[in-house]
């Protein structure tokens, strides 16, 4: 397990490399992993300056909890709305640099995804929740608000009633109310999430360069857009991956019999 260096990790995060798999762990156990404005843009400087032999991300927490969202110390030091915007817009970019970043990013969530984590998990391509998981968004009762794009992400995910009944209400989801809402995509056992993690992150590291940057880059563009814009899109991002050497050796390999077939579920 070699440290990846020239990511110069902050206090508060650490990053190695597992053969093409970066491993990004918020370490601010004894603040649940409560992000400050240092982990945010270390979190950014990380999936940004990836070396290119990594081809996946893995994020996931130290100790008993996920995140705990927003560091609240920050806030009370908070000097005036013009810094508070930027603060926000802030933790925009970072979000942002991990969604639409070159590899695909795949969230461990434990204990409390809370706050900003779950926006932070929002901004992940691919989340596993433990059975410990639960999803929150305090910000009502702190009379905040989201910040960290989730206002944008989350309800995507779930959907805007469930949002405005968490937010207004303080409602926790556990994890098996949120696999159900599809704030995840998978359910696991305590403890098995990280391993679990890898072995898609490994998966996920296997997918032809272009094919990777169409699904990160096209797909949730192409299913935002006015679907005319979008069948377009498809047609050009389609026809881009399709006349790449790597598809046409692929292919033929299939065609030959020496590549896998379609796994059949479970
Ligand atoms: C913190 C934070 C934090 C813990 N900022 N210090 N987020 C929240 O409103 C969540 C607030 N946190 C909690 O509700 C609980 O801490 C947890 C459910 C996450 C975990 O409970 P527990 O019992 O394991 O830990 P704890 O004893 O509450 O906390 C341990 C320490 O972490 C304690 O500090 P200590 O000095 O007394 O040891 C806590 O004060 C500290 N701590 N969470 C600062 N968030 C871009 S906008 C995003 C907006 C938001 O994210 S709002 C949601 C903020």
């Amino acid at each position: 397990v070699a440290p990846l260096s020239v990511l110069s990790p902050c206090p508060g995060l650490s990053v190695h490399a597992e053969g093409a798999v970066a491993v990004i762990r918020l370490s601010r156990p004894a603040k649940r992993n409560a992000l400050n404005e240092t982990m945010v843009s270390g979190l950014s400087r990380a999936v940004s300056s990836l070396p290119a032999e990594i081809r996946a991300v893995v994020i996931h927490g130290e100790g008993e909890h996920f995140c705990a969202g927003l560091d609240l110390g920050e806030v009370d030091g908070e000097p005036d709305l013009a810094a508070a915007i930027q603060h926000s817009l802030g933790w925009h970019r970072a979000f942002q640099d991990i969604q639409y970043g070159r590899v695909p990013v795949i969230s461990v969530l434990h204990g409390a995804v809370v706050g900003g984590g779950f926006e932070l998990a929002a901004a992940t391509h691919i989340r596993v929740a433990e059975r410990s998981a639960f999803f929150a968004l305090p910000e009502g009762q702190r009379g905040i608000f989201l910040g960290g794009g989730g206002s944008v992400r989350i309800p995507r995910l779930i959907g805007t009633p469930l949002v405005q009944d968490m937010m207004l209400t303080g409602r926790s989801l556990s994890a098996e109310e949120a696999r159900a809402a599809g704030a995840c995509q998978y359910l696991v056992e305590d403890g098995a999430g990280l391993a679990f993690a890898m072995d898609l992150a490994r998966k996920a590291a296997g997918i032809a360069d272009m094919t990777r940057f169409a699904v990160i880059h096209a797909l949730p563009r192409i299913a935002e857009a006015d679907p005319h814009i979008g069948y377009l899109t498809e047609a050009l991002m389609a026809s881009t991956a399709q006349t790449t050497p790597e598809a046409k050796a692929r292919v033929r390999d299939f065609l030959a019999k020496k590549a896998a077939k379609v796994a059949r579920p479970g």
